[in-house]
């Protein structure tokens, strides 16, 4: 209820000055800090409200369905911090939990690189150990959030001849030696959610600043995804719900041949599939954020699932929405050319829908 009061009144109306502007939602941020919103995901022993994976699916829902952009600044601090969660030492917690969770410092999460998207495991960003250090050279690519955040849960590897076993993962705050961001990318949508490149350039990162051992780190990386792929459909799901609210909308007002146009056939049939594909996404959201919440070992499947078929529902129902609309919907005075192209990241990050179907079919068949 919260969020949903938030993101209706304060987020709501300043996402299409920040879409349109491509500057940071500052204050939709800083009230969602203010709020307690940034601690959803943390236990209450590291400082966080402790209220689980379904609570954070609802929020980031609210938080999309106003901006998409502003969600998925939003999710980067649980995607940058579930690592610590699963893989950090009590000191690591300490040292950052708290501080995750009173919104005092974002956080990000750093896997791609221009050569390593879907086949995560290929990243080349070197870690070499020298004394108490680790000095880290490479180019990190489509960080969220990467230049707000106090640290980054950054991948590299330590040998890369052994592939996914020589990955490792490290905390990284934007005042160590050699760290710099790079281009931040021009994009379709998500325009007030900054993308950017991190160079690493002799990067000193202290060892205790590794998360997990060395090598451990493609299975921290790949486990956080687990935890971070319902919301990310919750991210779709909000786009989704937010296109079909306008589309009901505008059909119940807009008449033609005397008559609003809701009234024809062809336009009910389209709510129609539009509000199931809804209905069914959100279920299957919620199912997966509930079996995490149960402490549900493997979600894998659906995670993966969650995440791929939010995403293709907020693909289909904003086109949709947009042909409702007609030539008004194609114009940027009404949301739904936003909400078309904001949905089209949601197919694409957190790993593609193909990832997510590969991932999908190797574990139904590993069942079967
Ligand atoms: N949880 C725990 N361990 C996992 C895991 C998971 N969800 N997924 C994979 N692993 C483990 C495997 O069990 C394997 O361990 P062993 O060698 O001990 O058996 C290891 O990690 C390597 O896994 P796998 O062989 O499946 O790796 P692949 O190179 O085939 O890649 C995919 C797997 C394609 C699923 C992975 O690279 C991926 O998700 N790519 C998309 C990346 C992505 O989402 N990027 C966007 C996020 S950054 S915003």
């Amino acid at each position: 209820d919260l969020a949903r009061e938030i993101a209706r009144e304060k987020i709501a109306p300043l996402a299409p000055y920040h879409d349109e502007t491509e500057t940071y939602p500052e204050e939709p941020m800083r009230i969602l800090a203010e709020q307690g919103l940034m601690g959803i995901w943390v236990p209450e022993g590291h400082g966080g409200t402790g209220m689980g994976a379904l609570a954070l699916c609802l929020a980031v829902e609210e938080v999309a369905w106003a901006c998409a952009a502003t969600a998925t600044n939003f999710l980067a601090t649980p995607l940058g911090g579930y690592p610590i969660l699963l893989a950090g030492t009590e000191e690591q917690k300490k040292r950052y939990l708290p501080r995750l969770a009173s919104g005092e410092i974002l956080s990000a999460y750093s896997l791609s690189e221009p050569g390593a998207g879907s086949d995560a495991a290929s990243l080349q960003t070197q870690a070499v150990r020298k004394g108490d250090s680790y000095i880290l050279n490479g180019t990190k690519l489509w960080c969220s959030n990467g230049d707000h955040a106090g640290v980054i849960t950054l991948f590299a590897t330590v040998d890369r001849s052994k592939g996914a076993k020589g990955v490792t993962a490290f905390l990284v705050e934007p005042t160590f030696p050699g760290f710099a961001i790079g281009k931040k990318e021009k994009k379709l949508g998500i325009r007030a959610s900054p993308t950017v490149a991190i160079h690493l350039n002799d990067c000193e990162v202290p060892v205790e600043n590794r998360l997990g051992d060395e090598g451990e780190g493609f299975k921290v990386a790949m486990k956080t995804l687990d935890y971070t792929r319902p919301p990310t459909g919750a991210i779709a799901l909000g786009i989704a719900q937010a296109a079909l609210d306008a589309a009901l909308a505008y059909a119940a007002e807009r008449k033609q041949f005397g008559q609003p146009i809701a009234a024809f056939q062809g336009i009910q049939f389209m709510l129609a599939d539009m509000a199931m594909a809804v209905h069914a996404s959100r279920l299957l959201v919620h199912h997966v954020a509930q079996l995490v919440d149960r402490g549900t070992s493997r979600v894998v499947l659906e995670a993966s699932m969650a995440k791929c078929f939010a995403a293709d529902t907020a693909m289909r129902v904003a086109t949709d929405a947009v042909q409702i609309f007609g030539g008004y919907g194609y114009t940027r005075d009404y949301p739904v050319e936003r909400f078309m192209r904001d949905a089209k990241i949601t197919q694409i990050y957190e790993g593609t829908n193909q990832i997510q179907r590969m991932v999908i079919a190797r574990e139904i068949l590993a069942l079967s």
